[in-house]
């Protein structure tokens, strides 16, 4: 009898936190879908992206609740218990069940099955999740979404305090279908911490060949927004273009180093 009920009591715990939705959430999401143009018949309708339209909501380090877009980086906050810097955000849930054109087939695991990996990555930092522990603390990493219990995936972003100075910490990912039905998104990075040099497209601190790479991949695109993190960024003034006006600050960055810089924390204890 009473293990029936705690049977019963566990399917209706699991039924709970299964069905939480993006709104009822607080936390910043990158929403994983496909189509990133929204437009059915085009050439982009097998591509995987992730919606970054709500990356750095929660940037204003005093204010960590509110909807601020304020900095183009996450804060990071001290956890005394633990002697490290940690933000619990952001984690990646799917497109909605309203937005049809960018969703994703229904069937994971048998229609497609998304991996996230992890391409770069900071020194000495590391993305951690309550059931599984570290998810990405080197390049290469991967996690396999689709065969995770619950696609609103929380993750905690985290270093040491020890080894944390004033670098710029991020980390870039690319999603892919392991079944391939799918064609492989492009990298998209969050950072932490401080800003990256204007230019810094390949985020690393620097600013040199491998960034002017990743521009001229994005050189003349009009189309930037929130949403694909203004072309990671290639557009530097976030007017929606990519032109002169980017190449010249990331000129005036060239061969910079971010190093030095000091980055934005938050020394208010975490808990
Ligand atoms: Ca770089
Ligand atoms: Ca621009």
């Amino acid at each position: 009898m009473i293990r029936a009920f705690y049977v019963n009591l566990s399917v209706v715990f699991i039924l709970i936190i299964s069905t939480r939705t993006l709104a009822d959430c607080p936390l910043d999401h990158l929403l994983i879908g496909c189509n990133p143009d929204g437009v059915a018949g085009t050439d982009d309708d097998m591509k995987l992206f992730a919606d970054c339209t709500m990356k750095y909501r929660h940037s204003d380090p005093n204010h960590s609740g509110e909807a601020s877009w304020l900095n183009w980086y996450y804060p990071l906050y001290y956890n005394e218990r633990y002697d490290r810097y940690q933000i619990d955000e952001p984690g990646f849930e799917l497109i909605e069940v309203s937005d049809p054109n960018r969703r994703l087939k229904e069937t994971p695991d048998v229609e497609h099955r998304i991996i996230i990996r992890c391409l770069s990555i900071a020194p000495g930092f590391a993305v951690w999740n309550s059931s599984i522990g570290v998810i990405f603390d080197k390049p290469g990493d991967t996690f396999n979404y689709s065969g995770f219990w619950d696609s609103h995936l929380h993750l905690q972003y985290r270093t040491e305090a020890p080894s944390y100075g004033t670098d710029l910490l991020w980390v870039t990912f690319q999603i892919y279908d392991e079944i391939a039905e799918y064609e492989v998104s492009e990298l998209f990075t969050i950072v932490f911490a401080g800003e990256p040099l204007a230019g810094d497209l390949a985020v690393d601190g620097t600013v040199d060949v491998k960034d002017l790479v990743e521009f001229s991949y994005y050189w003349l695109e009009d189309g930037g927004c929130r949403a694909n993190d203004y072309y990671e960024r290639a557009d530097a003034n976030r007017d929606g273009k990519v032109d002169f006006c980017d190449f010249a600050l990331m000129a005036s960055n060239w061969e910079n180093s971010r190093a030095g810089v000091s980055g934005n924390l938050n020394s208010e204890n975490y808990e």
